[in-house]
């Protein structure tokens, strides 16, 4: 049972037992609110995920993990069975289903709005099976076009990262002259192959790919460009929690802070992209950005008098 007591990036645990309570109905995306920006968090049930890799060795400790998040106030759980860390090995669908399936199947159980985070429609088709509401495919498309076939008759919302190439080859494509033009026009381009499927406009969420074949300045030319990446007319969604680009930026004495001590960075990023608009936002540690998140909405609600 130790593996329900201590959360990874939530804190320690209010309730022994959160697997424990009562189911609650089926959350919906509709439902989800609209005034603020909304928080995913982030479940990995992978071996080598980059910060919470192997935290999750069964499926129950995944389990209970992913109720802490929603319990802490996650808007959207996003679980992922393969790893997307650069060199990282391909998981095959039958693999990666057996790790996100049951977890998937228990959270929604427990009234969680579950995305599922992979590359491969054959998983996304189970996972939507299995109660998943969304598809986050950070391949854009690349590794199995009949991925929007599968958005186009689900009708589900998808998540569409830029990113070029792989897990492999991503490092050595991060050339760009103006990275927020050239990821626009990518996005755009990938797009209108889901519009040519027959997906609608409300059913695509864009994602700048932070650390998808970007360096450190194309991540934070991105994040300052957010607004072009708007101008698509897409909702927003920006998953820079605990990169690497943070542990740099927090280097002391020669040393990138390991993932674990970027959290606050994070939620600093949170703030300044709610007060910016996105629509979400994907972090491991949930709490400190819902804080964040009401921080941004508070100030946008404060009167001005002058
Ligand atoms: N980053 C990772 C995995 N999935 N999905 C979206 N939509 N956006 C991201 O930036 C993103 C993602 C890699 O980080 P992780 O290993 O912590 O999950």
């Amino acid at each position: 049972m130790d593996s329900l007591a201590a959360a990874p990036g939530t804190g320690p645990a209010t309730s022994p037992l959160p697997i424990l309570r009562k189911p609650r109905p089926a959350a919906k995306f509709e439902d989800l609110p609209t005034d603020r920006t909304l928080v995913m968090g982030i479940l990995n049930v992978t071996p080598d995920s980059f910060s919470d890799g192997g935290k999750h060795e069964t499926a129950d400790s995944a389990i209970a993990a992913g109720l802490r998040m929603f319990y802490a106030g996650a808007d959207i759980i996003d679980v992922g069975g393969e790893s997307t860390r650069p060199g990282a090995e391909d998981v095959s669908p039958e693999e990666e289903q057996r790790r996100v399936l049951p977890v998937i199947q228990a959270l929604v159980k427990a009234g969680a709005l579950v995305s599922i985070d992979t590359t491969h429609a054959s998983t996304a088709t189970a996972a939507l099976d299995a109660g998943a509401a969304i598809i986050n495919d950070i391949s854009g498309l690349s590794i199995e076009p009949e991925m929007a076939e599968l958005v186009a008759t689900s009708k589900v919302p998808y998540i569409l990262t830029h990113r070029r190439g792989d897990a492999r080859t991503m490092n050595s494509l991060a050339e760009y002259t103006d990275v927020a033009a050239e990821v626009v026009a990518e996005l755009a381009g990938v797009r209108d192959k889901l519009y040519a499927a027959g997906v609608s406009q409300e059913q695509i969420i864009v994602d700048p790919g932070l650390g998808f074949a970007k360096n450190d300045a194309h991540n934070w030319e991105l994040l300052r460009n957010l607004d072009r990446l708007e101008s698509l007319g897409h909702k927003v969604l920006v998953g820079a929690s605990r990169k690497r680009f943070l542990g740099s930026l927090l280097t002391e004495a020669g040393k990138a802070a390991v993932p674990e001590e970027r959290d606050a960075a994070t939620a600093a990023i949170t703030a300044i992209v709610a007060a910016r608009g996105a629509w979400a936002v994907r972090v491991h540690n949930v709490r400190p950005s819902l804080d964040a998140v009401k921080v941004a909405s508070r100030l946008a609600a404060a009167h001005t008098t002058h």
